[in-house]
């Protein structure tokens, strides 16, 4: 058996927790958590991530990431705006009510007051009503899409009802890689161009998005929740597709790069930032409001709103069977 052998933090010379590249050494729990906190901080500062915000509101789904982002964020802002975090229960089996736990008892150790939207009393649907009428074909849009589309339309309106100044989600280093990398391949520049720290408000009804993680890696994470023993949720969701081949061979090759040249993402990522979106000049989408719940919509009716009523309409078919 191969014994790995710790060496002593860099800084303090207690036991050392882990490896850190940029230090060329070991750091102690205590160490690497302040480290990390320090790269989230600096990115906030660098991107005036909270520039105009005192009520911040954050989503934690009970995952590595929305976690360590609650626990980082109160510990560097909570006396100076106040930080509220939101669950959205998803009625997911088995997976909702342990991720549920989880972010509850990450916002208790955070200090931070945390509300649920449970979608099935809200809009009288769950993911899992969506996932069956997608296996037995009676919407066209499989669990994820609907769940994307969900989560993003309740944040937004729930920030935007209650005052809050934007709304920051985990989205880490890793997937703001993997999603432009894709994006650039298959030529999406609509959504490119939404792989930024910070998305402005541009409707009195959209409330201004912010990624405080995108600095920070998928491992980096995973390791902050270990040194600060955060509590996540074990399970995963039932409903998650394998990865798609091109995102994952495009996943794979990156970590591969970052292997042989360390700092390789956030290379790539800074240089997308500053070099080429400024290039694309794209127009921002004209939002207008949605004629059913008045959020803001590209259309007549917003995307929410079009897949509730489909899904209504295809559970109260299948109920009158
Ligand atoms: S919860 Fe929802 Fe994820 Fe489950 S249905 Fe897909 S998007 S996998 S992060
Ligand atoms: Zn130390
Ligand atoms: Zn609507």
């Amino acid at each position: 058996m191969q014994v790995q052998i710790m060496g002593k933090c860099k800084i303090c010379g207690s036991p050392g927790f882990t490896y850190v590249p940029e230090y060329k050494g070991y750091l102690c729990k205590e160490h690497y958590s302040r480290f990390i906190q320090a790269k989230v901080d600096r990115c906030v500062k660098r991107h005036g991530l909270l520039r105009g915000v005192k009520r911040l509101l954050v989503g934690v789904s009970g995952g590595k990431d929305s976690v360590s982002l609650l626990h980082i964020l109160s510990h560097l802002y909570g006396g100076r705006i106040e930080i509220k975090a939101l669950f959205i229960n998803l009625g997911i089996p088995v997976y909702s009510a342990e991720s549920m736990q989880a972010a509850a008892k990450a916002a208790t150790l955070a200090g931070v007051d945390i509300d649920v939207v449970d979608i099935k009393e809200e809009y009288g649907f769950t993911i899992r009503d969506a996932a069956e009428l997608f296996l037995e074909r009676k919407i066209s849009r499989p669990p994820c899409s609907v769940c994307g589309t969900v989560k993003r339309y309740i944040l937004n309106k729930y920030a935007v009802e209650k005052g809050f100044d934007a709304v920051a989600t985990g989205h880490n280093l890793d997937d703001f890689t993997r999603f432009s990398a894709v994006n650039i391949v298959t030529g999406m520049v609509k959504d490119l161009v939404k792989q930024v720290p910070r998305e402005d408000s541009i409707h009195p009804k959209m409330a201004t998005r912010i990624k405080p993680l995108c600095l920070v890696s998928n491992e980096e994470t995973r390791k902050y929740v270990l040194a600060n023993d955060l509590p996540v949720v074990e399970s995963s969701c039932p409903y998650k597709p394998p990865p798609r081949k091109l995102s994952s061979l495009i996943a794979g090759k990156i970590d591969e790069i970052e292997g042989e040249i360390p700092g390789f993402k956030a290379m790539f990522i800074g240089n997308l930032w500053s070099k080429i979106l400024p290039m694309l000049n794209t127009p921002r989408e004209q939002l207008r409001e949605c004629e059913l719940c008045g959020m803001p919509s590209s259309g007549k009716v917003c995307s929410f709103c079009r897949l509730r009523e489909t899904i209504t309409k295809a559970m109260s078919k299948e109920r009158f069977l």
